[in-house]
């Protein structure tokens, strides 16, 4: 199954952050842009790709035991920015790093637990919560803008969840794949 790992917004984040998006659909050319569904809204710490049932039960262990050596942190949505006009996201403030350690605590537990061993390496850590992915023939720069200044409340991150990415089937026009949590670890309390 296609998994990863992410750190939910609480829904009071999800919903500021959604007034903001509303702003950003009313741009021109916002409809050629497909917008992800704010219920999947997410920061991802660590995708691993396809990972065969057998291990899924180590690598939760793992998680688990990741969680519990993190202790919880401040975090906040803040501005935006870009992967050249190909995804659009939202950015961090707050603890940062201590998101990143996170990161890389998920992802050491993912390649333990033999969960596709360097899927990440291409990319390296950027947190982001994508809100739209393009093409490339539509410019991010005015959505990033309408980003400008967006400052949502603190909350603070008490667990970690292993998602499930359902993929729509090829040739589905405007589908977008589906999210199911599938467990969940609190980080130190
Ligand atoms: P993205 O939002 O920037 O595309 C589920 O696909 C989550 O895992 C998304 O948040 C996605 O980031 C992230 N992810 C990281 N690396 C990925 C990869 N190689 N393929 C698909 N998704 C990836």
């Amino acid at each position: 199954m296609r998994l990863f790992v992410a750190v939910l917004p609480p829904e009071r984040v999800v919903a500021e952050l959604d007034g903001r998006v509303d702003d950003l659909k009313r741009l021109p050319d916002a409809g050629a842009l497909r917008w992800t569904e704010r219920a999947g809204w997410h920061l991802t710490l660590a995708f691993l790709g396809e990972v065969d049932d057998a291990v899924v039960a180590d690598l939760g262990a793992r998680l688990g035991r990741a969680a519990w050596r993190t202790a919880p942190f401040a975090l906040a949505l803040r501005g935006g920015g870009r992967f050249g006009d190909r995804a659009l996201w939202a950015g961090v403030a707050g603890e940062a790093a201590a998101l990143r350690l996170l990161a890389e605590r998920v992802s050491a537990a993912g390649r333990r637990a033999g969960a596709g061993p360097g899927v990440d390496a291409g990319r390296g850590f950027h947190p982001h919560l994508t809100l739209a992915r393009g093409r490339g023939e539509v410019g991010l720069r005015p959505f990033v803008e309408g980003l400008g200044g967006f400052s949502g409340a603190e909350w603070e991150v008490g667990e970690l969840v292993l998602v499930r990415s359902h993929l729509p089937r090829a040739g589905l026009q405007g589908a977008r794949p589906r999210y199911e949590p599938l467990s969940t670890w609190p980080l130190r309390t």
